[in-house]
């Protein structure tokens, strides 16, 4: 168990470790706090953190970033809790807390989560009931933007399942709802996926792009350079349908068309292990570093702009 202030990226926590390290932190930072935002299918709470600078000034822009939607990309939960954790460590970010409060969910699909901790390594959907014999909906395709589209399966046993209508989840609901809360503020969302080496940005539905595609584009090469700069590690930048495939009922199109946030981006992090989801823990500190020298230089971005 964690009861103590301090996260080390050399091995893969479990989700109620993740929930009372963020406890632990709120009670030792008085610029944080922790809040249930939902609860999952199986009834774990969904938490967020968010950061401030502890000014107690409500109408400053804000970055939401978000990771575990997928049970089996288990390098993005730990690359949010790498980023909380620089962003309260390390004091050269005070310059960003004094423009930008950021929040952070770290495990979108904690059922998930655990059942590819406690019984199969590779599920990528939540843990609903469905039809007998299958079980879950691929979140990352149950948002209610052009949902049931493209690259989304009406069929419940597969991988890309839709789900019977957008935001059958409770997952999804409760994402929706906190970014949604935030709305009027948010500057940018950031989901992140493993994996493939992306930054990738709307449409997911559709091959055109979006009118202020160059505002997006921009600030993913940033990102992307970032880490080249730094590690020499290549990122492709571009639209999802475009440079990867095309799938319907993402949490980046939805944040991006009805949210209006103005920078949305998936980020999709390095791979490893036998089938790409599956890094050496060995591997966990280096990659959640350099992942966070790419995250770091895009919000720096969009609280310049
Ligand atoms: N990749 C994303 C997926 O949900 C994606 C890629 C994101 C496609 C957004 C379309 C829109 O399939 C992973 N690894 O899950
Ligand atoms: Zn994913």
């Amino acid at each position: 168990s964690m009861n103590s202030d301090e996260m080390r990226f050399d091995r893969y926590y479990e989700h109620d470790e993740i929930n009372k390290y963020l406890d632990s932190l709120a009670s030792s930072h008085k610029n944080v706090e922790v809040k249930v935002i939902g609860k999952s299918y199986e009834g774990r709470d969904i938490k967020v953190i968010k950061i401030t600078n502890g000014d107690g000034i409500e109408k400053k822009n804000s970055i939401f970033i978000d990771a575990g939607i997928h049970a089996r990309e288990w390098i993005a939960p730990a690359t949010a809790l790498y980023v909380v954790q620089q962003l309260l460590n390390d004091e050269s970010m005070a310059k960003i807390l004094n423009i930008l409060d950021i929040v952070v969910n770290p495990v979108v699909n904690p059922d998930g989560y655990q059942y590819t901790h406690k019984k199969e390594r590779l599920w990528r959907k939540t843990r609903s009931k469905n039809i007998p014999g299958c079980v879950g909906t691929d979140g990352n395709r149950n948002f209610d933007f052009h949902w049931g589209e493209v690259g989304a399966s009406p069929i419940p046993c597969m991988e890309t399942y839709r789900g019977n209508k957008a935001f059958s989840e409770k997952e999804t609901q409760a994402l929706r709802d906190a970014v949604g809360e935030i709305k009027d503020t948010c500057k940018f969302y950031l989901t992140l996926h493993s994996y493939g080496n992306y930054m990738l940005y709307p449409w997911g539905y559709t091959s055109k792009l979006p009118d202020t595609w160059k505002d997006l584009d921009d600030i993913a090469q940033i990102g992307a350079s970032a880490i080249k700069n730094a590690t020499g590690t290549t990122y492709t930048v571009g639209s999802s349908t475009n440079v990867l495939y095309a799938a319907a009922g993402g949490s980046d199109d939805y944040m991006f068309a009805v949210f209006n946030v103005p920078i949305s981006i998936t980020m999709e992090l390095p791979g490893g292990g036998q089938n790409g989801f599956d890094m050496p823990a060995s591997k966990i500190d280096e990659t959640v570093h350099e992942s966070s020298i790419g995250i770091f230089a895009m919000i720096q971005a969009v609280g310049q702009k």
